[in-house]
């Protein structure tokens, strides 16, 4: 069972976070992969910026589906940063904006305890007001950007204009960006919890049962850093040594170094959700039949049906405060790296580690079966 606990009192929160503002990907056609968000997971066209405002480096299409945010943009030219991160990683994740009041105190705070900057406080304003953002470095190319956006009621921010297109399939249920999960180098896990705690005022989120975790069944190591209110959730993964090359190091040989491996969504219906998801063409990883026949006697009582989540391949794990449901999509891009959780949280805190050891032991108990174990 997972408990989850503070390490340290909390103390006065030097970088308060209202939640994630957004996320900012730099995809090879942001077009073609807006239209993706949209057809495939139900994102409803938000905002457009590019060479109709005047922009001449760039194009950005922003989707939105409850609280959760995208932006896909492109280059519009060769040799540029964005090109040069779509070329070293392939799409991929390179922006993830905090929302704060206070973007020059998240900017100062940050960078005196040893933040690189990316972006010095900026204020950016049109007819709807201002907004100021800054910026710091993380992992691999990886930017957090703090967005201060009380004295704006734009559709984004200042330099886009609304996106109208009649096409609009509708939504599929998703709420809000649970956590984020990075994937970091060799023993570099700890460096980067540290970055979280003295630089962003981060804590761990420790967990009874994932001591010095399941690198048995699954070849990683993962600690969860959360910041003061828990609105902002960070999984680190490092490699380790397993039987099998790790998941991990195939991330980082992909994507050419650190970088964010998963974006979980929170949904309040996952049956409803990934029925939708399915019917839409997003493919999930599959899950063993065997990982079913244990399920009742690992959890315990739940509300949804167990055929119907065996169906769909919704995984389950219970901690010492409820349950949560699971499902991890293929990932997005040709490169094995960029995938989606979507989740379900009913009571549980945990991120579902329970379900490394139930999905290799499910493994196990089939290739028994098969006579090749
Ligand atoms: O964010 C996390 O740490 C979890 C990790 O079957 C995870 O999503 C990955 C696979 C799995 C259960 C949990
Ligand atoms: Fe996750």
């Amino acid at each position: 069972m997972e408990t989850l606990e503070l390490e340290k009192p909390t103390l006065a929160d030097f970088l308060p976070l209202n939640g994630t503002d957004y996320i900012e990907m730099y995809v090879g056609n942001a077009r073609q992969s807006a239209h993706y968000y949209q057809t495939a997971f139900g994102f409803q066209p938000v905002a457009h910026a590019g060479l109709a405002t005047g922009l001449r480096d760039r194009e950005s299409y922003v989707v939105q589906q409850g609280k959760i945010r995208l932006v896909l943009t492109s280059p519009l030219h060769d040799n540029s940063e964005i090109g040069r991160h779509i070329d070293k990683h392939g799409d991929g994740v390179r922006v993830v904006a905090l929302w704060v009041d206070d973007a020059a105190k998240a900017f100062a705070e940050t960078v005196s305890r040893g933040a690189k900057p990316f972006l010095e406080p900026i204020r950016e304003q049109d007819d709807r007001g201002y907004v100021v953002r800054s910026g710091i470095h993380t992992y691999g190319d990886t930017v957090h950007l703090f967005v201060e956006r009380s004295a704006y009621d734009g559709l984004f921010l200042p330099g886009y204009q609304a996106w109208n297109p009649t096409y609009r399939p509708a939504d599929v249920g998703l709420k809000y960006v649970d956590h984020m999960v990075g994937n970091v180098g060799w023993n570099e896990m700890n460096t980067w919890m540290q970055f979280y705690g003295d630089v962003m005022g981060f804590q761990q989120l420790v967990s009874f049962d994932d001591k010095d975790i399941s690198t048995d069944y699954t070849a990683l190591m993962s600690k969860v850093m959360s910041n003061g209110n828990g609105r902002v959730k960070f999984p680190i993964n490092e490699p380790a040594e397993g039987k099998k090359k790790s998941q991990i190091e195939e991330y980082l040989d992909f994507y050419g170094g650190p970088g964010i491996q998963h974006i979980a969504v929170a949904t309040d219906n996952i049956v409803e959700t990934v029925l939708s998801l399915r019917d839409r063409g997003v493919e999930f990883l599959t899950v063993p039949d065997a990982y079913y026949d244990t399920l009742q006697s690992r959890v315990g009582p739940i509300d949804e049906e167990i055929a119907t989540l065996r169906q769909l391949g919704v995984l389950v794990d219970r901690d010492d405060e409820g349950y949560l449901l699971q499902i991890f999509t293929k990932p997005v891009c040709p490169r094995p790296t960029l995938f989606f959780e979507i989740i379900q949280r009913k009571g549980a805190k945990s991120f579902g580690k329970g379900n490394f050891k139930a999905l290799f032991e499910a493994i196990e108990r089939e290739q028994a079966l098969r006579g090749t174990l």
